[in-house]
């Protein structure tokens, strides 16, 4: 029965690392891909931060505490069954085990506190150029030198869309899912059919590699609450009416990052992805150039095709 029982969990935590070897054959940065376990690939200093919080204190502490719970339900299971111990024990209170099972968690819980909370607070305090960031050292209370905020952008959650604008130029654009199919040819597999299905948009947001970007997001004042996500970048900030929230990016790789409203906000709450193109700062400075000028269609037709 106990070589049975042993044999099962052999079979299961092979079954667990080979899922765990699994998405890092198939990752590719900026979006889901079928299969994945584990966050998306980081490409900001925040990102690599939570990536740090997540493989480090977090997978250990419930490795532990899983570990500890299956061997405490195995002696269970095998000393304290009605055969092997037909005359159970009275025992009610032990009050230094009581004192431990107390005391250990909370212990726990503060060791995790700490780094959460400082992720917390560099996710929300916009760089100055002074100030450190964690980076990928969660404990280091601060090491990443992070450049002040270049660009100003504003995202503003609609029904159901995002508004973006670029705040130095006061100019701004609307961004729509691009659709499956159309009568009109504004669809995905028309436009961008090397993109992804439900999170290709029309219009992305622009931005220039390596430089630090203040992201200021609400929702339309006569509107519901929305939440802007973007996961390589590690954000994640509530859109709300009548109330603007900020937070910051610093993405090092260009390509293209997605992301989804992640505030249950209504009927099409599914179908309002964020679309960002990280680009080079020569494309950036055409791409603003032509927007200044004209629009968001002549600005984007300054950029290079995705590959
Ligand atoms: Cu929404």
């Amino acid at each position: 029965m106990t070589g049975k029982l042993f044999r099962s969990f052999g079979a299961l935590a092979s079954v667990g690392l080979a899922l765990t070897a699994l998405p890092a054959l198939a990752q590719e940065p900026g979006q889901p891909v079928p299969g994945q376990i584990g966050l998306q690939p980081s490409v900001t200093p925040i990102m690599d931060s939570i990536h740090a919080f997540h493989d480090g204190p977090l997978m250990w502490t419930i490795t532990g505490i899983v570990l500890l719970v299956l061997v405490l339900l195995v002696i269970v299971m095998l000393r304290f069954n009605a055969k092997a111990n037909p005359v159970p024990s009275r025992t009610t209170h032990n009050t230094l085990i009581e004192v431990v099972w107390t005391v250990v968690p909370i212990l726990i819980l503060v060791v995790i506190a700490i780094p959460s909370f400082s992720v917390l607070t560099d996710q929300l305090t916009i760089p100055d150029g002074e100030r450190k960031y964690l980076g990928t050292n969660i404990f280091s209370f601060g090491e990443e030198e992070v450049p002040a905020p270049s660009l100003t952008i504003k995202a503003t959650g609609q029904q159901w869309y995002w508004d973006y604008e670029y705040v130095e130029e006061a100019k701004g654009f609307s961004s729509n899912m691009l659709r499956e199919t159309s009568s009109d040819g504004n669809d995905r597999p028309t436009l961008k059919p090397n993109e992804p299905r439900l999170l290709a948009v029309d219009n992305d947001v622009i931005v220039p590699v390596n430089t630090t970007v203040r992201l200021q997001v609400t929702a339309d004042p006569t509107g519901v609450i929305h939440a802007f996500a973007v996961p390589s970048f590690g954000i994640k900030i509530d859109a709300v009416p009548g109330k603007l929230n900020e937070t910051w990016f610093y993405a090092r790789r260009t390509g293209m990052y997605y992301g989804q409203c992640s505030e249950l906000c209504g009927k099409d709450h599914a179908f309002m992805p964020i679309a960002v193109r990280v680009v080079t700062q020569e494309e950036y400075d055409a791409w603003i150039a032509a927007f200044r000028e004209g629009n968001v269609i002549d600005a984007n037709a300054t950029l290079p095709a995705l590959s």
